[in-house]
């Protein structure tokens, strides 16, 4: 198995296709994405354009959709939610599908549709998706981070190090075996000097700032905790997650 981290959908090679690709938006779409499905939703189905979100999502019925739109941190007006995962609660989104588009992560989602297998983790859920990747034993992995714009973030680079930190020592291959490009051994030890104290990495993150600046420090708090949910959201149709 060889893993390659991306640190944005903007770095994926466009003119190939791995057998796994794992979206990563640790703050917040991914993590919120797992929280959701651990709650119970029926699924989570992600665009990049709020217009086809809320075309799409019009043929669903009511009771059974929930719309939840960011921008900037923010929740778009109009929708249900925002992009906070204190939102998907057992109560809120059982049983529900959740329509989402978010500045960042469901670009890195729709980026990676092709692939074989897609997943979505974040550092909530990691275990679960490392568990299943390394019973599956791809011969080639990509973990995508979504970063800002198209700009590294910090927190996408720190958990796909996270996920594939994991996944390596399982593996028991060398890093040079292991690793397929540079940005996943630097991935390796950015994760490994933060390992103990991923929280104030999310502080000096300038998106960590940005949702500190909008009061959301117990988001920060939540997403920075690593392995708290067994579940699996992977793709079954094109931009479509279940709990798998
Ligand atoms: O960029 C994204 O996709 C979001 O996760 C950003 S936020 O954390 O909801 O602000």
């Amino acid at each position: 198995m060889q893993v390659y981290i991306y640190h944005t959908p903007e770095r994926v090679p466009p003119d190939w296709v791995p057998d796994c690709a794992i979206a990563v938006d640790v703050l917040r779409a991914t993590t919120t994405i797992a929280t959701a499905l651990a709650a119970g939703a029926e699924a989570v189905q992600v665009f990049s354009d709020l217009e086809d979100l809320e075309q799409v999502s019009q043929a669903w019925p009511a009771e059974q959709r929930i719309r939840v739109g960011e921008r900037g941190g923010k929740k778009v007006e109009g929708f249900d939610l925002g992009n906070s995962p204190f939102d998907c609660t057992p109560e809120r989104v059982k049983d529900c599908r959740l329509f989402m588009s978010t500045t960042n992560g469901t670009r890195s989602l729709a980026r990676i549709q092709s692939a074989k297998i897609v997943l979505a983790a974040a550092l909530v859920n990691r275990a679960a998706v490392v568990n299943y990747v390394h019973q599956l034993y791809p011969p080639t992995v990509w973990i995508v981070g979504s970063g800002w714009e198209g700009a590294y973030s910090l927190e996408d680079t720190v958990c796909a190090g996270a996920i594939a930190h994991s996944l390596w020592m399982l593996t028991g291959l060398s890093v040079a075996e292991f690793a397929g490009n540079d940005e996943t051994v630097a991935a390796l030890a950015l994760y490994r000097h933060y390992e103990h104290d991923l929280l104030s990495l999310f502080h000096q993150a300038s998106h960590g700032q940005r949702l500190l600046k909008l009061g959301s420090l117990d988001d920060l708090k939540y997403c920075a905790q690593t392995d708290i949910l067994d579940v699996l959201p992977i793709q079954t149709e094109p931009k479509v997650l279940v709990a798998g």
